[in-house]
Formats: C-alpha cells, structure tokens, sequence
C-alpha cells in the first residue's frame, strides 16, 4: 500500500483554516478538557489536536489497546472494556489498533477445543464504529502460548495440525477486517538464530513451518497484509540481517510475505538506532510493506519520581526522529505506539526502575512525545 503523503493537504489546511504551524499556542480545544494543563508543551488547536487528523492521507497511527497480559496483575479493572476516558481517547486519536495481548494464543485459544473471541471480538467492533483498521497480534510466537500447548504431549503431525487450525479460525474469523497480521513474531534471537529451542512451532516442525503459517493466514484471509515482526531490529545488525535473508527466500518461494516490521521498544539508556530509516529502506527495496509496530520509549525514574524537563525532550526526540523514519519510506503506512498512557504500560512492570514510556501521563495529560508526533505529522501532510 503506497501512500499519497501530501494528497487532500490543501483541501484539508484550507476546509479548517488551519495555522499549519508547529507549536502554536492556542486555546485548549473545547470537549477536550481530560488533558488538563500541559507540561512544558505547545497547546493545540482545537482543530488539529488528533494525532489521526494530523497524519498524511494513508498513514495510519495506532496504539495498543490495552488489556490481558500484565494488566491481569495490576490493580486497575480491564482498561479498554472499564476505563471510559482510555476509550474516548483510543477512539479519538488513533486510526489503527492493536489487541495488546487479546489475540495472542493463551487469550484467544485457551483449551485446545475452546476459543474464546470475545475481547478480540469487541475490538474488532469498536475499530469499525470508530473508523480504525486493526493490526493482528500474533499468530506463531514463543511467548503467551496456554500450558495445553506448550505442555501438550503431541505428534509432529498433530502440531501441525494444531496451529494450521488455529491460524485458519483466527484469521479466518476476522477475514476483511484486518489491516495487517503479525503472523510471525520473534523468531530470531538478538543473533540472528532462529529460536529453534524456545518458539515450540520452529522447535518441533522445523524453519519451513514459518512459510506455512504465511500460506494458511493468506489462505483464510487473502486480503491482510502479513508480516513479520520483531524487537531489536530498528538497526542493521545480525537479526535484521537475518530477517532480510530471511524474506528474501520466503519470496523466492512465492510465500505472501508482504511486510516486515520493527517492534521500537526503545529507551533512552541507550542511543536512538539512527539508521532506522535506511533499514526500512532495504527492506522496502525488496517490495515489502514496513511498519512501525509497538513504540515506546521508556526512561529511568529520577530522585522524585517524576521524569525532568530534559528527560521528556529526550525521549520526544526519540518519538519524533522515529516517526520521521517511517514517513521517509513510502512503503512505511503503519505507526502504532505501544500503548498511550503511563498509566497502562508494561514497561514498569518489565524494567525495574524504568518507566514513562509513553505519550501520555498516567493522568492523561499530553506530553512533549504527543507534540513531537502531532508536529510531525501535520509537518508530513503539508508536504
Ligand atoms: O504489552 C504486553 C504485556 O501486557 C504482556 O504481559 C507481555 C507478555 O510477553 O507482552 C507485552 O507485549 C509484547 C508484544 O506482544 C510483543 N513484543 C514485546 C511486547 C512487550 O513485551
């Protein structure tokens, strides 16, 4: 999918009379009253706070939605199904969504003869009222898989049978209503060696089981853009040097591998991965889709509790130059940020010691890391 950057700018900037300006102050747009006073931040217009309006046509900017995984374990009710404000906000300022943990095998698939839709379901829906696209969250991966499987005492052949199964009723469940599916998730260790010990499917059926998860979701839904997806590969190192490998044999089987994505787990211990752009770049030369997939950029907590000054223009810098990266690759239409408030984030319950990861505050208030996408976008759109 190619995207027209710039198209429909005029119309739009000239439609809402838009001060294409970046940082601006301007009054707090009405009805928008949850973000309270900003900190260290331009104000908005109320016109082009979204981050969803501020992107260039066919761009897609996404978050996670938040639910399952750590959450079970914190001491908040299910933020997408209880938190009213999380809701508002997910609808208002993003146009793609993904089920942080609500479509993984251990959430979807919980008996090996029961699957259970319903979060997955609901998110479906509330993409579709609110006029999002989902990304699919994931389909063959070492992690979150329930004890039936990964205990299981099963034949090669029942395997095999097992997650064509899978793939064919997930994917096919939501055929046409999924952008893009992270079919295969982490296979290379930080090396670039697949994980042959650690992800069951490559463990026990073998490297070609990657190709055929890649046949069956096509199969179920010929329409979604498949992709494989990973962490620490923002920079060219041996892992994306294997991905790059990688698809380029998948492609000379005619296996429909259409995209390749870097997860940006980032922080700011350790430098941006600059050459972000020219790695999408190669991949995007090889007539892949790219995408930037679970974005947050988390910081160490300072004396106090409370990230500095400094500290939040860091990693707005980081939000930006990231962002700036993908709009640089034609090919590069999906942003989505891992989550959007402090407030839900696994990063805390991951790193000790870290946290902050996101866009917005535990309280929602915007920080410099949401002007830093805002100002970014609208500088795209215009061209
Ligand atoms: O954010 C997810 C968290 O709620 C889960 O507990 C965790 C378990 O592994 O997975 C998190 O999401 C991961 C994503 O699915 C794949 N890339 C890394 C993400 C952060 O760990």
């Amino acid at each position: 999918m190619r995207s027209i950057r710039s198209a429909g700018l005029a119309l739009a900037a000239a439609a809402l009379a838009l001060p294409l300006t970046t940082g601006t102050a301007t009054a707090e747009p009405s009805g928008d009253r949850h973000a309270g006073p900003e900190r260290g931040a331009p104000h908005s217009n109320a016109a082009f706070d979204r981050l969803r309006s501020a992107a260039p046509e066919g761009f897609y900017v996404g978050t996670a939605v938040a639910g399952g995984g750590h959450h079970l374990s914190q001491p908040y009710p299910d933020p997408f199904t209880s938190d009213k404000e999380y809701r508002r906000i997910l609808a208002r300022q993003f146009s793609s969504v993904s089920p942080e943990n609500q479509m993984k095998w251990d959430f979807i698939h919980p008996e090996r003869d029961r699957y259970d839709f319903g979060a997955a379901d609901a998110i479906v829906d509330f993409a579709e009222r609110n006029r999002q696209v989902v990304r699919g969250h994931t389909l063959l991966w070492h992690s979150q898989n329930p004890e039936w499987l990964e205990q299981g005492d099963f034949s090669q052949e029942e395997l095999r049978a097992i997650l064509r199964e899978h793939i064919t009723t997930v994917v096919g469940r939501y055929a046409g209503r999924i952008q893009q599916w992270d079919v295969a998730n982490e296979i290379f260790d930080d090396q670039g060696r697949l994980r042959t010990q650690d992800n069951i499917w490559i463990r026990e059926l073998g490297p070609g089981v990657v190709a055929d998860a890649f046949r069956w979701a096509h199969a179920a839904d010929p329409g979604a853009k498949l992709f494989l997806n990973d962490y620490n590969v923002e920079s060219v190192n041996a892992k994306s040097d294997a991905y790059h490998a990688l698809v380029q044999d998948l492609l000379e089987q005619g296996v429909p591998v259409h995209g390749f994505s870097v997860q940006a787990h980032l922080s700011t211990r350790y430098g941006f991965p600059s050459d972000l752009e020219s790695n999408l770049r190669r991949f995007d030369a090889l007539g892949l889709e790219t995408a930037v997939t679970e974005l947050d950029v988390r910081m160490d907590v300072p004396e106090g509790g409370r990230p500095t000054a400094a500290q939040e223009r860091t990693q707005a810098d980081y939000y930006r130059r990231a962002l700036s990266a993908c709009l640089a690759v034609d090919g590069c239409d999906s942003f989505t940020i891992w989550g959007f408030t402090d407030k839900y984030s696994w990063v805390p319950v991951f790193f000790e010691g870290e946290g902050f990861a996101n866009v917005m505050t535990g309280d929602f208030v915007r920080k410099p890391a949401f002007w830093a996408l805002r100002d970014t976008l609208w500088a795209a759109r215009r061209g």
